[in-house]
Order: structure tokens, then C-alpha cells, then sequence
């Protein structure tokens, strides 16, 4: 049994529409990160080493860290889910690539915008270091736009993969959605996609109520 640690709209959606998508047994653990929970010196010593969500017990008892991982791992678990390319197929290079993009590029630009206070140099900062994060947003989600510039649905054609998955999570972040959508229409349509998808969209509902 895998045990998903969670809160709404953070990065455990992508773990948890893989684990909807994959029929794997799983138990949620919502993580009260307004009362602390996540800072919590148990959750701390015992979840997260950072005290941040997503967090994933597998069924050996260890905890893993890192929602991209996750999403890559749960993926292969499931091979007949058909939500990742195997080792061997083409596909997986492209594949690999749009899951790190997500995990190394976007997610930490959302970081600066939703956690300013990470990165100030001083009081003050704040809003200067969002301003910044919003322009290199645009920066980043442009390779994505071009790659669905075809028409194709998914980042790799037709089939829906896991790294789909994990970037539609990354599109219902951004701070201006409807001028998001309108700006990079294909990323919208990756969006209605993959979140019209009846697995992922009964996890987004645990989010998004
Ligand atoms: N690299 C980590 C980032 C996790 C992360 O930053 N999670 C955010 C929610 S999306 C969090 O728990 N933030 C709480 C905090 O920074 O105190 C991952 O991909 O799992």
C-alpha cells in the first residue's frame, strides 16, 4: 500500500491523479500545514526532511521526496496504465526531459512567486522578487507552447504520459490564469486535457473542491 501525504493545490495532485490513474491501492494523509503539522518536528524526522508536500510512503515502509519522482515512479509501476513510454521507447527521451522541465525549471519559478520570502534579500523584496518570477514564467512555459504547436493534444502526440500530467498540474498554478490561457493556448489545451481525464479529475476534486 502506497500512503500519499497531501494538501490542496500543491505538487502531491500529480502523485495523487497518478495514483487515481494507475488503480494502485493507496491510503491520503492530508497534511494540516496551517496548524504547522508540516513543520511538525515528527513530520519533519518521520515524512519530510524540508517539512514540505508531497511525500509518498511505499509499501517497504520508506519515504520518498520529490513530486516528480513520484510521478515518474508510479508511472512505471503501472505499465498497463500506458502513462509512460518503457526504457526502450523513443518516447522516453522526450518524456524524461518534459518531467525534468517541470520538476527543475517551472516548479521552482512558482516557488517565487507563491514563497517570495525564500528569496528577498531584504524586507521590501517581495514584490520585486514575484515580478521577476511572473516574467520568467512566461520564459519557461514558451518551449512548452511551441511543442503543442502542431495541434497535437499531448506533449508527446496523442497519448496522454505521466509528464503531461505532471505539467497540466503546473498550468492550474499560474497566478493569472485567464490571461495565462489566452497567452499560451496550447497549454490550455493540455490543461483541459489531461484534467477532463476522469481519474485525474476526481483527484483534482480532492484539491479544487
Ligand atoms: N521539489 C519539491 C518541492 C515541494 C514543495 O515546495 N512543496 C510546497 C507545496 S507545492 C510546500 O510544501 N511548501 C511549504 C513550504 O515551503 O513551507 C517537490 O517537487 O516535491
Amino acid at each position: 500500500m502506497h500512503t500519499l501525504y497531501w494538501k490542496p493545490m500543491s505538487g502531491s495532485l500529480a502523485p495523487m491523479a497518478l495514483l487515481e490513474e494507475t488503480g494502485l491501492p493507496f491510503d491520503l494523509q492530508k497534511v494540516d500545514a496551517a496548524a504547522g503539522e508540516d513543520k511538525s518536528e515528527a513530520y519533519m524526522r518521520d515524512v519530510h526532511p524540508l517539512g514540505l508536500v508531497p511525500a509518498l510512503r511505499i509499501p517497504d515502509g520508506r519515504v520518498m521526496i520529490e513530486s516528480a519522482a513520484m510521478t515518474i515512479y508510479l508511472a512505471d509501476l503501472a505499465p498497463a496504465a500506458g502513462l509512460a513510454p518503457a526504457a526502450t521507447d523513443a518516447d522516453r527521451a522526450l518524456y524524461l526531459q518534459w518531467m525534468v522541465y517541470g520538476a527543475a525549471t517551472l516548479y521552482p519559478t512558482y516557488i517565487r512567486i507563491y514563497h517570495p520570502d525564500y528569496h528577498r534579500v531584504r524586507e521590501g523584496d517581495d514584490e520585486a522578487v514575484k515580478a521577476l518570477a511572473v516574467k520568467a514564467l512566461d520564459v519557461a512555459w514558451a518551449p512548452i507552447e511551441s511543442a503543442l504547436a502542431d495541434g497535437r493534444s499531448f506533449l508527446l502526440g496523442d497519448r496522454c504520459t505521466a509528464a503531461d500530467i505532471y505539467i497540466a498540474m503546473m498550468a492550474l498554478w499560474h497566478p493569472g490564469r485567464g490571461a495565462f490561457g489566452k497567452a499560451c493556448p496550447n497549454v490550455n489545451r493540455l490543461r483541459e486535457a489531461v484534467w477532463a481525464r476522469p481519474a485525474c479529475a476526481k483527484a483534482l476534486g480532492m484539491h479544487a473542491p
